[in-house]
């Protein structure tokens, strides 16, 4: 990888950690409605995944989505004024935290049906196969929603029909507050593709390196064998489930170890040590997210709220 693609990279986990938290900021002083999930903590993950797809490779995901999003190239303004549910936002103040999603970025949202995302994958790899292309389909959801039927229905019938899909599960360690050990019948997520007869990964999502190496690996697989693969991501939500979570289920020590194994830390580390870039490229870089933050939710704030004739539009496709 060369050194703009690793400043990127570094430029939009930093990018992502900002926005949230000004996300979280504007919620608590209500001027964000509905639920909203923070990606804060698990960075690596989407960084890592969407830098090794090529842009025509699709991406679909669940509810906790900003990140995906922005790592995805959708702009921090439109974010931002999707959260603030205004007409500037890149699904028109109608969709909110949970719709984000662009057919321009190859980003097929911002799904909240735990689950219910999975087999909308396959048929996004059904339609590039009738298509005859080799473009493939990312989907990213959590261990939660592997205890779901869609999951395993959409992973059979990708391995049936031999669809291009590489099946991404961010095993953040709980599904609301319910922990994996406590739902699921097997520990690590990946065993559940041998049920299926497919390859499977496990890699520490902590490390946008390792994510990085293990994308690359799996979707070259995908696309070259025309096969599933299941890629478990281990990693971890810094926040709550979603903004008013007291947290009754985990302990402050657990959240407190995690925290110290911080993403962005992890591979601002990296970055110094293999000589990547100096200290003063990263401040310069953390001050371009902050900014970009910042007006960010000046654009937000300044935009209108979608007219009463937005209401019946955008419901049906012509
Ligand atoms: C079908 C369905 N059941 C229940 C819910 C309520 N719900 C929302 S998120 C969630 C937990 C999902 O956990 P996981 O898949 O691990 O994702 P995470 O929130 O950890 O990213 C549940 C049960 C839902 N949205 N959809
Ligand atoms: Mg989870």
């Amino acid at each position: 990888m060369d050194k703009q693609k690793l400043l990127q990279m570094y430029y939009e986990m930093v990018l992502i950690r900002r926005v949230e938290e000004r996300g979280a900021e504007l919620y608590q002083a209500g001027k964000i409605g509905g639920f909203m999930h923070l990606y804060i903590g698990q960075e690596a993950v989407s960084t890592g995944l969407i830098a090794a797809r090529e842009p025509r490779d699709r991406v679909i995901t669940a509810y906790r989505d900003h990140g995906v999003a922005l790592n995805c190239g959708i702009s921090a303004n439109e974010v931002m004024a999707e959260l603030l549910g205004k007409i500037t936002g890149m699904s028109k103040g109608k969709g909110g935290s949970m719709h984000m999603a662009s057919v321009e970025k190859n980003m097929w949202g911002g799904h909240a049906i735990v689950g219910g995302h999975l087999p909308i994958a396959a048929g996004l790899a059904l339609g590039d196969q009738y298509a005859g292309n080799d473009n493939i389909t990312i989907c990213m959801f959590g261990d939660g929603a592997t205890n779901i039927g869609y999951f395993h229905e959409a992973l059979n019938l990708s391995k049936i029909w031999n669809l291009r899909v590489l099946w991404v599960c961010e095993n953040n360690q709980y599904g609301m507050g319910t922990a994996v050990e406590r739902a699921s019948a097997v520990d690590e997520i990946r065993q559940k593709a041998d049920g299926y007869g497919m390859k499977s990964d496990r890699v520490d999502g902590m490390d946008v390196i390792k994510v990085y190496e293990a994308a690359q690996k799996a979707i070259q697989y995908v696309r070259e064998t025309s096969q599933p693969y299941l890629l478990e991501a281990v990693t971890y939500r810094f926040r709550g489930h979603s903004m008013g979570d007291p947290e009754r289920y985990r302990q402050q020590d657990e959240v407190k170890k995690w925290q110290e194994n911080d993403p962005i830390g992890i591979f601002r580390a990296y970055l110094l040590k293999h000589q990547v870039a100096t200290e003063s490229e990263l401040n310069a870089l953390d001050d371009q997210a902050q900014a970009d933050t910042d007006k960010a939710v000046e654009f937000a704030e300044a935009s209108p709220e979608p007219g009463l004739e937005e209401l019946f539009k955008d419901i049906y496709v012509d």
